[in-house]
C-alpha cells in the first residue's frame, strides 16, 4: 500500500473521530447555536430561538439538535461586533406559534437585551467564535451601489432604486484576502403593517469575494420582486459573523424580518459559495 494511500485511510480515521465531536476546540460534542436578540418572539426574556447547531461532525437543523441538548451547555455571547457574556442553557423547549418551535433558556440574561437593539447570538462551546471583527464601510459607497445595482437588473429590475443599508468588510476564512457582505433594501411603501409590496422592490444581501483571480457576487438571502407585487415585505440584513463550528472559517447570520415575525438563517463557504445550512422562523 502506497503512503498516499496509507495517510488517506488514517485521514478518513481521524475524519471519523473529529465527526463523534465539535472540532477539538470547541471544548464540548454538542455546540448549539441560538439567537437571544431583540428581534426574536418570546414569552420569556431570557429565551432565545435554537437556530440548530454543529454535533457529530455537521451542522444540525434544530429540529434534529434539541433532542441532543441536555440542560447545562455553556455558551459564549456574541454581537456582531464583540463577545459580551457567557451564560448556561437548558434543554430545549417545544413551543407553538408565533414563537420559534425550539426554544432555549439561558441561566442569566445576556447583557443588553432588548435594550440596545443588537442582536445577541449564545454560541455553544468554549472555543472562540470570533476570531475576527467585522469592518463598517460607508453606505453611499458607489462602487457597492454600483454591484447591488446590477444584481438586482440582472434578477429583472430594469431601474433598481438602490439603497445601502450594510457594508461589511470582513475576511470569512482568515485567508488573508477580505470578502465583503453588502445589505440594500427598497420597499417603496415601507415595512409597515398593510403595506404592499410593487414591482421593482427588494431586499437582499449579497457576498463579494475573490475567486480565483476575479471577484465574483454571490447573492446570499433576499427577496427581488422584479415585476409582480406581492402581500409581505420582509427585509434582510446581516445579524452576526461567527464561527459556529471551531473551523476558523466564519459562518454568516442574516436576520430577516417582516412586520410580524421574523427569523435568522445561517449560511457557510461551501465551494466559495454560501449556503444554508441551519435556521429559525417566528411569526403570526
Ligand atoms: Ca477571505
Ligand atoms: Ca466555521
Amino acid at each position: 500500500m502506497s503512503i498516499c494511500r496509507l495517510s488517506g485511510l488514517v485521514g478518513a480515521a481521524a475524519a471519523v473521530l473529529l465527526a463523534l465531536f465539535c472540532h477539538p476546540a470547541a471544548g464540548q460534542a454538542v455546540c448549539p447555536v441560538v439567537e437571544v436578540g431583540k428581534w426574536i418572539y418570546s414569552p420569556e426574556p431570557n429565551m432565545g430561538a435554537l437556530l440548530g447547531g454543529f454535533s457529530g461532525g455537521r451542522f444540525l437543523e434544530a429540529k434534529e439538535l434539541a433532542p441532543l441538548l441536555t440542560g447545562g451547555e455553556k455558551y459564549r455571547l456574541y454581537t456582531m461586533t464583540g463577545e459580551v457574556g457567557t451564560a448556561t442553557g437548558s434543554k430545549a423547549q417545544v413551543l407553538e406559534n408565533p414563537y420559534p418551535e425550539h426554544m432555549v433558556q439561558m441561566s442569566t440574561e445576556p447583557p443588553f437585551f432588548r435594550k440596545s437593539g443588537a442582536n445577541i447570538f449564545a454560541v455553544g462551546g468554549e472555543f472562540n467564535a470570533q476570531p475576527r471583527l467585522p469592518e463598517f464601510l460607508s453606505t453611499d459607497h458607489e462602487t457597492y451601489q454600483g454591484f447591488a445595482a446590477a444584481l438586482l437588473k440582472q434578477a429583472g429590475i430594469a431601474k433598481p432604486k438602490v439603497r445601502l443599508t450594510q457594508v461589511i468588510r470582513i475576511d470569512l476564512e482568515g485567508d488573508g484576502v477580505d470578502e465583503v457582505l453588502v445589505a440594500a433594501t427598497h420597499y417603496a411603501q415601507g415595512l409597515q403593517v398593510g403595506t404592499r409590496v410593487r414591482p421593482g422592490d427588494y431586499s437582499i444581501v449579497f457576498l463579494r469575494k475573490l475567486v480565483e483571480g476575479r471577484v465574483e457576487t454571490h447573492l446570499v438571502a433576499g427577496d427581488i420582486f422584479a415585476k409582480k407585487a406581492a402581500p409581505l415585505a420582509t427585509e434582510f440584513r446581516v445579524g452576526a459573523l461567527l464561527d459556529l463550528d471551531g473551523d476558523g472559517v466564519l459562518e454568516i447570520l442574516v436576520n430577516s424580518r417582516y412586520y410580524e415575525g421574523g427569523g435568522t438563517q445561517v449560511y457557510r463557504l461551501q465551494n466559495q459559495r454560501p449556503v444554508r445550512v441551519l435556521g429559525a422562523d417566528w411569526g403570526a
